[in-house]
Order: C-alpha cells, then structure tokens, then sequence
C-alpha cells in the first residue's frame, strides 16, 4: 500500500512539473476541406472573387475545389469559360465545371459584363455553356467519389442544381438517390441567399428559382449554414485588386462590372460571394461571425424568406460580428492571389 501511495504522489509530483514546462506547440496539420462551388458567374463580379479565394485556400492548403457548377444561364454562355480562366490562372485549369441547361428557372436576360472578356482575353479551354458536362452528372459523379460525410457545398447562385440532385435518382455514378447521395457525401451547406430574420423584398438567389429555393429549403437532409443578403451587403471589397497585374482576370471582372457609376474595383462593392465561401471552408469563425441557434428558414413562393426559431431543426443563419472591417480586410487581402508556396 505504501509503495503505491509513494507512485502515485511521484506520478503527481511528475504532473506537476510537467504543466509548469513550457509545453512545445506543434502545428496541427489541417486536412483540406473538399468544396463544390455552385455559382452564377455571370452577372455580379462577388462569384468570381469568391473563386478566386476558393483558389487562394486551396494554394494555402485549406480547400481543395472538388468541382465548379453553374446555375444561371449565362446570356453570353461563358459562365464556364469564366470559371475555367479563373482556375487556370491559379494553375487549377484541371478542374471540372459543369453547366444548368436552363439555368434559373426565372430568365435573366442581361448580357454578363465581364464574362465575353474573360474568356476572349484570358487562356482557358472551356467551350460554350451549353456544350459543357451536365450540372447534375458533375454533382453526382463528385459525390460518388467523395469520402463519406466530407463534402462542403457552396451555393451563390439559385438553388435549381441543389434541386436537381435532390430529386435525382440512381445512375452509372452511384446507386443512391439523391437525398441519399448528399446524406451520405455533404458534411455541410452553405447558402448565400435569402434575408433574416425576415426580407422586405425577395433576395435575388431565391426569386431566381422560388420553386428550387423552396423545395432545398424544405427536403435537404441536413445542416445548412445561411447567409443572407444583410451580410455582403455590409461589406465593400474589390479595392485590393488595382494592386493586381493585368494578368489578373478577377482584377478584369471587377474593372468590367459596372458600380454606382464606375465600376466594382473603384470602390468595392459588396461581397455576398466571397463571405461565403470563407464560412465554406474556415466554418464560423469566431472571430468573425455570430450563429443564430439551430431553427429554420421559411421560403415562400416569390422568394421572401423569414427564419424561425426550432431547436428540433438543422438550419441556422450567420451574421457579422462587429464591425465589418476585419471581415472585408480579409476578404482583400484572399481575393489578390498570394502565390504562397507550400
Ligand atoms: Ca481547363
Ligand atoms: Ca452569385
């Protein structure tokens, strides 16, 4: 008995001496989170910035872009062309992009002002929108390929693909439904869409396809993380790509996009898109965000959204902590590429 009161107080003593070492800090290596990108790259120059970000965490070894789908019907028809200069300026010309034939369900008839350029002045080897891999096939063959429970999506645009795959069924990819497909691939859901608590006037993402937006709303079969309009729209972001080359498409996109009376990279303007995608891949970040308690989002069929509060169901909405300016300095700095070597 004496012998083990003795082993136990040196085992003690031993602890004791340890946690007043300094206790070496070892990097935690971060695995990269797998991320869909479902965007319209077509109309606001926010998507292309956020691709550009997606890219600059896949260079820092946070992200790694499994796929990029589109989700509006781009007038022009280079939605996939812009996406393709984007990746292939980061050396990521290799990843797939599919398009949505018909794009939002509500049509959306203005010409993009910057896509024409990007796939005119910039290397890429994408054809016409309508001549690239179907939306749907790319979502499920990536799904099917993914590790079980791993897979982040990002939606910026309307939610007509989510749709899709959710009423998809079994094909030469996998044998799982859709709904099975995304319960047993998505970790994780991030929207930028809607207004909450509640909108005042339908958000653009859902009155593109009310239908879509309230189909996903209802039936995802798991977490989403919202964000709404209220969030980019406090953030002004853009200025940061003057310092870029001319090399740079997304510094092109945001000289073509028109903004109050000049264009995007004058002033900024805001970032629903690349705020998204940081949620995507850093999560809710402390620093940063604030996250409503676990309830769910009300979508009517013009596209108003309303949250309410229910602890029994899985969706929440982020909004921003403080003020903006850490959030829009971060988004800067993400959006002009970094060339780090890892
Ligand atoms: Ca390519
Ligand atoms: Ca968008």
């Amino acid at each position: 008995m004496k012998y083990i009161v003795q082993v136990c107080l040196l085992l003690v003593a031993t602890t004791f001496v340890n946690a007043a070492d300094p206790v070496p800090v070892m990097p935690v290596p971060v695995m990269p989170v797998p991320v869909i990108f479902d965007t319209d790259m077509a109309d606001d120059c926010d998507d292309a910035g956020a691709l550009a970000i997606l890219n600059e965490l896949a260079d820092r070894g946070e992200a790694k872009l499994l796929a990029v789908i589109t989700n509006r019907a781009d007038a022009a028809g280079l939605s996939a062309a812009a996406c393709d200069v984007i990746n292939t300026f980061y050396g990521r010309g290799d990843v797939p992009i599919a398009t949505d034939k018909d794009g939002a369900k509500v049509s959306w008839n203005h010409p993009s002002s910057y896509t024409p350029a990007l796939a005119k002045e910039f290397p890429h080897d994408y054809p016409n929108d309508q001549q690239c891999t179907d939306a749907l096939r790319l979502y499920r063959e990536t799904l099917a390929a993914a590790e079980d429970h791993s897979v982040v999506i990002c939606s910026v645009g309307a939610l007509s693909n989510l749709e899709d795959l959710l009423n998809s069924s079994a094909d030469q990819h996998s044998p799982l439904s859709g709904e099975e497909l995304i319960r047993a691939k998505v970790k994780q859901t991030v929207i930028m869409g809607g207004h909450f608590p509640r909108s005042a006037k339908p958000e653009t993402n859902l009155r593109l396809d009310p239908a879509a937006a309230v189909s996903v709303t209802n039936r995802w079969p798991g977490e989403i993380i919202w964000q709404g309009y209220e969030v980019g729209a406090a953030l002004r972001c853009g200025t940061s790509l003057q310092a870029c080359g001319a090399d740079n498409p997304v510094r092109r996109a945001f000289e073509l996009r028109p903004y109050l009376g000049g264009a995007a990279i004058d002033h900024g303007k805001p970032a629903h898109d690349q705020a998204a995608v940081l949620l995507a891949v850093r999560g809710v970040q402390d620093e940063y965000w604030t996250i409503s308690p676990p309830g769910r989002v009300i979508i009517d069929s013009d596209g108003h959204s309303e949250w309410r509060s229910d602890s029994k169901k899985r969706h929440r909405y982020v909004t921003i902590k403080g003020r903006p300016d850490s959030l829009e300095k971060l988004i800067d700095n993400l959006m002009v590429r970094n060339q780090v070597t890892e």
